[in-house]
């Protein structure tokens, strides 16, 4: 275990809050985690996260180059060791930027050493050891998941594969996965299902498919139930990438999925904004529709680039995006067992330690600016007071009939032909633009 003295990254001071005219690039300047909005924490709106996979295991190589990452407490072997102290550099990186939660696959943590029980094994060692780092620090596991997408044998899929065997081991895999999570007292468990789709249709049953994905998730939610793992589970939709076409390929195709195979109550989902970029969606239109089931529960935070057409998985630093999205969540209430996870990495040029750090400062301050202004829209109240007016007309007459299911087709006709024609008021899009313009702050 890290001993208190010694230190992987020690240049870098643990991150203070300095406020908006602080020029320390090492400094929030917004988000400061006592302050109250809402009569809330920032801390406990926000409820950050970062990701083992981007952090420690991104070497920040794509399609055409070589990794670039300096990673300095890596020696790049399978080894125990290694993963141990894989563990010990990412709570010393959680600890100094204040991020209080973390996120994991299976195969991050811990090396896949191409035998069932050998990796489970292996699994089970690095997860004593974050157990022991998250006593020690005090920080919690938001989810956890397994990596059904990255081994060869999962090339055509998991839960989906045409191979009875290969869905056995993807099983056998989220058992051992959940069995981690559960050790670690994880709020969550994600499925993310990456290969859950088809490349051709030539080759696919999807009807059978579908059967078997639902069948993997039934099988893990008896599961739960047997340990007593009272984590929630999530679906994680993206429509395509790897696969050309992914099953839950938006939040309303997961929704019909799990309405269609009895699943609605034991799942949620964790939206991402890229995923929604990708699915030809807004990322606040993905979460109306969750939040619209019942069924937001976390959040996977980060952003594309709208001139490249894959998930760029960049951090989020676009303030309209941020505000949206903590429209959304003050709306619903805040998060749950949910949080703000920054499945983002850093661009392959910046390859340092330290560019670390000035992501998820600027993820963070993005963040805390985003619930500042969506607070001081709230509290303008202009907004919120337009969407009503503009629906008034249900709230009582005709339209309050349509909505207690009263009015029948003949009565409406009747209604039509003794009332002049409608009229319409204006949507005043670009005044509401302009007010959330000045809000902000
Ligand atoms: C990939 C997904 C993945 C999930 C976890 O695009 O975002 O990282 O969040 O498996
Ligand atoms: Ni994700
Ligand atoms: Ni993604």
């Amino acid at each position: 275990m890290l001993s208190a003295a010694m230190s992987y990254f020690p240049e870098i001071p643990q991150i203070p809050y300095e406020g908006p005219t602080s020029k320390n690039a090492l400094a929030f300047k917004h988000y400061n985690p006592k302050e109250l909005v809402e009569g809330k924490s920032m801390h406990d709106h926000l409820r950050f996260a970062a990701a083992y996979w981007h952090v420690m295991r991104n070497g920040l190589g794509d399609p055409f180059g070589a990794p670039t990452a300096v990673m300095p407490w890596e020696d790049y072997s399978d080894s125990l060791s290694n993963a141990k102290r894989r563990a010990d550099v990412f709570f010393e990186f959680l600890g100094k930027l204040g991020i209080d939660f973390w996120c994991f696959h299976d195969r991050d943590v811990a090396p896949e050493l191409n035998d069932y029980k050998k990796s489970t094994a292996a699994l089970q060692e690095v997860t004593a050891h974050l157990g022991q780092l998250q006593q020690a620090s005090g920080k919690k596991l938001l989810w956890g998941t397994a990596c059904l997408f990255g081994h060869p044998r999962y090339s055509q899929g998991a839960g989906t594969s045409p191979n009875a065997e290969v869905f056995a081991y993807g099983a056998a895999q989220v058992k051992a996965a959940i069995d981690a999570t559960h050790a670690l007292g994880g709020l969550g468990y994600v499925f993310w299902g990456g290969r859950e789709g088809y490349a051709s249709l030539l080759n696919t049953h999807m009807g059978r498919e579908l059967d078997h994905l639902a069948a993997l998730l039934h099988l893990a939610v008896d599961y739960k139930r047997a340990i007593g793992f009272t984590g929630q589970f999530y679906i994680e939709p993206k429509p395509r990438e790897p696969s050309t076409h992914q099953y839950d390929s938006d939040a309303a195709a997961c929704l019909n999925f799990l309405r269609e195979y009895d699943l609605l109550g034991d799942f949620k989902l964790n939206i991402e904004t890229n995923h929604a970029t990708l699915a030809g969606h807004t990322m606040e239109h993905e979460l109306t529709v969750a939040i619209n089931a019942g069924a937001l529960g976390s959040i996977d935070a980060n952003q594309g680039d709208m001139l490249i057409g894959w998930d760029t998985d960049q951090f989020p630093t676009d303030l309209y995006g941020t505000t949206k999205v903590m429209l959304k969540v003050l709306e619903m209430g805040g998060f749950t067992t949910g949080g703000l996870n920054f499945d983002a990495k850093r661009r392959r040029e910046s390859h340092e330690p330290l560019d670390l750090f000035h992501a998820h400062i600027g993820g963070m301050d993005a963040f805390a600016r985003g619930l500042k202004i969506a607070a001081a829209v709230r509290a303008d109240g202009r907004l919120g007071k337009f969407v009503c007016e503009r629906y008034a007309s249900w709230n009582s007459g005709i339209g309050q009939r349509v909505e207690n299911k009263k009015a029948t087709l003949a009565e409406l006709a009747e209604y039509v032909s003794s009332h002049p024609e409608p009229v319409i008021a204006s949507g005043r899009q670009e005044m509401l633009e302009n007010i959330l313009n000045e809000c902000i702050c």
